[in-house]
């Protein structure tokens, strides 16, 4: 370090090196940039603490064998009766460990509905429905992270598009028990349809998915298909959806 500091322009090369310096250790700098394509939605695991009876350990366990499974998304989606809404801190703790996880196994995770909660964690992004507020807006308030928005019409996916979606979740495709507030399954005919009005949208199929249905659903157009309780009553099921090389 003497001679660099005796040298006048060793003195100034440090000095000019110096903000790069400082610019790797600021947080702000660190900018993990996800880049988004269709593939990640192959299969897409969403989950809380409901969808697990409240088990918080089991969820993480079914969440870490999806994760080495294969699986190619996450979402929390933290919601409804049984779930941690309400207790603050075993809500935003239950967050982490399942965002550590992912982490750990390179999986984007998405936050539902709550977009403060994305930002605070730092999150791959978030899945907003048509009632969770603007999706341009939304689009604003995340930047460049991941968006996608649930969609019911032709209507709705055009605008949810053109407003900055990354993507769509188009359902529930068949009944579900993962929603008590679930729309009627639109079977595969909307799927096709979306599909065919929108070619390079990528689109993700949510509802009653289970082996079974996945050919179908992809064959319908769908990039991938988003499923709760496939996963979480069966564990083995990403494995075995891999055996399918749809
Ligand atoms: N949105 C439409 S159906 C559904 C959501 C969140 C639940 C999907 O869960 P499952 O168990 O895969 O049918
Ligand atoms: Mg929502």
């Amino acid at each position: 370090l003497s001679i660099w500091a005796s040298c006048t322009i060793c003195t100034w090369v440090m000095a000019m090196a110096q903000p790069t310096i400082l610019l790797t250790n600021n947080k702000k700098a660190n900018v993990r940039w996800t880049v988004f394509g269709r593939e990640q939605l192959k299969l897409y695991f969403i989950m809380g603490s409901q969808d697990m009876g409240g088990d918080l350990q089991a969820a993480l366990n079914v969440l870490e064998q999806a994760l080495k499974d294969g699986i190619t998304l996450f979402q929390w989606r933290e919601k409804g009766a049984g779930s941690l809404v309400g207790q603050a801190a075993e809500y935003e703790q239950f967050a982490r460990d399942c965002l550590a996880l992912c982490r750990q196994y390179g999986v984007p995770f998405l936050v539902n509905d709550d977009v403060a909660l994305a930002l605070k964690l730092d999150a791959e992004g978030v899945h907003i429905g048509q009632d969770d507020g603007d999706v341009a807006a939304t689009r604003a308030r995340i930047a460049h992270k991941i968006l996608g928005v649930s969609a019911h019409s032709v209507e709705e996916v055009h605008s949810a598009a053109a407003a900055g979606a990354d993507y769509v979740g188009l359902g529930p495709i068949y009944a579900t028990v993962s929603k008590a507030d679930a729309n009627t399954p639109t079977g595969l005919v909307w799927l096709e349809e979306a599909r065919a009005a929108f070619p390079s949208l990528p689109i993700v199929a949510i509802g009653g998915i289970n082996l079974e249905r996945a050919p179908a659903v992809f064959a319908a157009g769908a990039d991938g298909i988003a499923v709760i309780s496939a996963i979480c009553r069966q564990p083995s099921f990403v494995a075995e959806f891999q055996q399918l090389a749809l």
